[in-house]
C-alpha cells in the first residue's frame, strides 16, 4: 500500500457543483482542518485553463497541510500543478498508458463501479480505488447505486491491498450502516461541502470511520 494512503480514511473532494469559486480556500481548509486525509479537485466541465487556475489555489494549502491533492480527470493539470496524485474514470484510459504520461512518482486512482471493475484495477496497478456509487446519488447523476452488497468482500479481496474508498450518496447520516457493511474508507461530497460547517461535519464523519 502506497505510504501516503496507508492511514487515509476519508477523502474530501472540493467539487465546482457545489463550493463557490470565492469558497475554494475557505472549503479547503475546512475539509483538512476537519480531518480530511485527501483533497481532489473535482470541477466538471470547466474549461482547462479555469480548472488549473482553482487548482493554483488549493495546491499550495494540501502541499502546506502535508494532505495530498489529487486532480480529477486531466493528467496534463496533475503534472501543471504538481499534484500528489491523478483520479481517472472508467473510460479515461489504462493505467499503464496514464502512468507513462504522469511518471512514477504520483498517485493514480481509479473509479470502479463492479467487483469485477475493482478486482481490475488492482490487478493493473492503481494506487487506489473509489467504489461505488453505493447509493444513487447528485453528484454522479445517471448511475444506480450498487448498495452495500460488495463492500465487505471487496474490502477484503482488494482493501487490504490497495485503499478502496467506497463512494456515492454517503452521509453522516447513513455512516454507520456504510460502515458496518465493511467500508473502512469513504469518499463524501455533498454532505460536507452542502453542511452549514464543512470543517464540523468532516470532523463528524471522521468519529464516525472509528479507528
Ligand atoms: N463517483 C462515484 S459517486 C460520486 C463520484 C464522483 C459522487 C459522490 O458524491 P456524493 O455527494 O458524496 O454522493
Ligand atoms: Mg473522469
Amino acid at each position: 500500500m502506497h505510504p501516503a494512503l496507508v492511514s487515509s480514511r476519508l477523502y474530501g473532494i472540493v467539487d465546482l457543483g457545489y463550493t463557490e469559486e470565492e469558497e475554494l480556500e475557505a472549503t479547503t481548509a475546512a475539509l483538512i482542518g476537519g480531518g480530511a486525509n485527501l483533497i481532489q479537485l473535482r470541477a466538471k466541465g470547466l474549461e482547462k485553463e479555469k480548472i488549473l487556475a482553482l487548482g493554483r489555489r488549493i495546491q499550495p494549502i494540501c502541499r502546506k497541510t502535508g494532505v495530498p491533492f489529487i486532480v480529477n480527470d486531466h493528467a496534463d493539470l496533475a503534472i501543471e500543478l504538481d499534484a500528489d496524485g491523478l483520479h481517472i474514470g472508467q473510460d479515461d484510459g489504462s493505467h499503464d498508458e496514464t502512468r507513462k504520461l504522469i511518471g512514477t512518482e504520483m498517485l493514480l486512482g481509479r473509479s470502479t463501479h463492479s467487483p469485477e471493475q475493482a478486482r481490475q484495477a488492482l490487478a493493473e496497478g492503481f494506487d487506489y480505488i473509489g467504489f461505488g456509487p453505493l447509493f444513487p446519488t447528485p453528484t454522479k447523476q445517471g448511475r444506480p447505486g450498487i448498495g452495500l452488497e460488495h463492500v465487505e468482500v471487496i474490502q477484503q479481496e482488494v482493501g487490504t491491498r490497495i485503499p478502496v474508498f467506497c463512494i456515492g450518496g454517503i452521509k453522516r447520516s447513513n455512516l454507520p450502516e456504510v460502515v458496518a457493511a465493511g467500508a473502512r474508507r469513504v469518499v463524501i461530497v455533498s454532505d460536507l461541502l452542502t453542511a452549514a460547517d464543512t470543517t464540523e461535519a468532516t470532523r463528524e464523519a471522521r468519529l464516525l470511520l472509528g479507528d
